[in-house]
Parts: structure tokens; sequence; C-alpha cells
């Protein structure tokens, strides 16, 4: 992700000064257009224009048809075929106004939207298709045509590894009625979020007793131990057998690891 920079009072001053004095320099970029996209040769790539002078037509307006971004100023074009079915993300965030990016696949009057969104998105490149990138000015920041545009496209890190064991014994306390299930969880990779869900359920009676509890896990490659209490929605957790469904996640920026195990455990005092 990239990061905006606090520009001092003159700094702005001086670029006020070269703007005012200078407004003679900035061209259209050659990929105001489809017809002059960038081909993009490999990833990571990388790449800073200057968009102030790039414009919005009706290709633009045909990409945000179905992605209803509120502007599409200042766009410029690239495109990317990729040799193997890889995660692709594209990040506009560096740039100095808020950028979009938009992804397609066909061309003018038969666009297809792969995904679209502001600052950054991501999306499963399959192997020999042409993917048109549209990066533009939203406007969400409320004014002015493009600016400098950083655009960074690299292939998404592979989905983070989790695995998760359940514990065959558990406890219930019986005067609250809750069941606390137990167990090991190991996970590594680039993460952002990472937990253990566990659906309880159990027969007592006539009734099955049902429930769910979270918990937050941490991932540093290590095994560790976890610990959910699960309160029941419909009645009180008892001593005996329980069914244990239980999932663990994590989530990179991209893509989720997920492991998921289903046992039997068998509830103490
Ligand atoms: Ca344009």
């Amino acid at each position: 992700m990239g990061m905006k920079r606090p520009i001092s009072a003159t700094g702005v001053a001086l670029l006020l000064t070269l703007i005012v004095a200078a407004p003679a320099l900035a061209a259209a970029p050659g990929n105001d257009t489809y017809a002059g996209a960038v081909v993009i040769g490999s990833l990571p790539y990388s790449d800073t224009v200057d968009t102030t002078e790039a414009t919005t037509d009706a290709d633009d307006q045909e990409v945000n048809v179905n992605c209803g971004a509120p502007a599409t100023d200042a766009s410029v074009w690239y495109e990317f075929t990729s040799a193997a079915d890889i995660g692709v993300v594209i990040d506009v965030s560096g740039s100095d106004y808020t950028a979009g990016v938009a992804v397609v696949t066909g061309s003018p009057g038969s666009f297809e939207l792969i995904t679209c969104g502001p600052y950054a998105v991501g999306f499963f490149a399959e192997a020999d298709v042409t993917y048109r990138i549209l990066a533009f000015d939203d406007q969400l920041d409320g004014g002015g045509n493009g600016g400098t545009l950083e655009i960074v496209v690299m292939e998404a890190p592979p989905a983070p590894e989790i695995d998760v064991t359940v514990d065959p014994v558990g406890s219930f306390d019986p005067r609250t009625g809750s069941a606390t299930i137990t167990g090991t969880v190991t996970c590594e990779g680039e993460v952002e979020f990472a937990f253990v869900e566990v659906e309880l359920s159990q027969r007592v009676g006539r009734f099955i007793i049902r429930g769910f509890g979270g918990s937050e896990v941490t991932c540093d490659g290590t095994t560790q131990e976890w610990s959910v209490e699960v309160f029941g929605e419909n009645g009180l957790f008892k001593g005996g057998k329980a069914v244990s469904v239980t999932f663990a996640v994590a989530c990179g920026t991209f893509d989720c690891g997920i492991d998921f195990e289903e046992t039997i455990v068998r509830l103490r005092r």
C-alpha cells in the first residue's frame, strides 16, 4: 500500500509556481486512449505518469457502466496478458490524487467488467486472456484533473496457510451452560486477519442445542493453542458428546486460506 507523504507549505508554493510557470510542458500521455494502451510485459510492473492532461471518453463511460465510479477523469490505459493463471493486484493508492482502477476484458463495444474500485483491486487472471486496465481520477477528492499517477501491478502473494486441530475433550460450565472447545492452530503467510470459529451442536433429549463462538488467531508460523467458549442459542450444553464444526480462516489482502474440521468432542465438567 502506498502512503501519502505530507508536503510542506514551501513545497506547495513551489509546486504552484511550477504549474503556473510551465503549463505548456504537460501533454496528454500516450496511453490516454484505449488504442494507446501500454502493454505490461512482466510483473511486478510499476509506472509513474503525469495525467493532468489526460482525458475521459466514451470507452471510459462504457467501462464505468457496470463499475459506477463517481468519475473516470484523466484516465490512462494498460493491458496485461498472463502466461499462467495467477492472482493479480493493481495498486494506485500511491498517486497524489484519489485514483481508481477498472479491469475489463474484450474491446470497445464489448467490454466485460472484471473488477473495479478505489485505491487497489485484485482479480484472478486466466492464462492467455488480455485484461485491459483503466486507471482514472475518481474525483473522491472533489476536484482537479489527474496528477501524478503511481500504478503498481504485481502478482498476488500466495494465500496464507492455516491448519487447525480440535481436542477430543472439551469442557462445560453447569452454571452457565457454556461449552469450551480447544485445539491448536498453525498459521503463516502475509495475513490481514485470522480467526477460528466453532459451531457446536449437542443432542439433549429431543432437542439439538446449537451455538457459535470464535476467537482471533495470531499468524506467526508457530503452533498455538486456541480456546473458544460457546453459548447455546436455544439451551444449555451438558456433559457428553457434541459435534464441533470448526473453521480456521486466515486472509491476506487478496485471498484466504481455510481449514475445516468436523469432530466429536466429549464435554466434561
Ligand atoms: Ca483517457
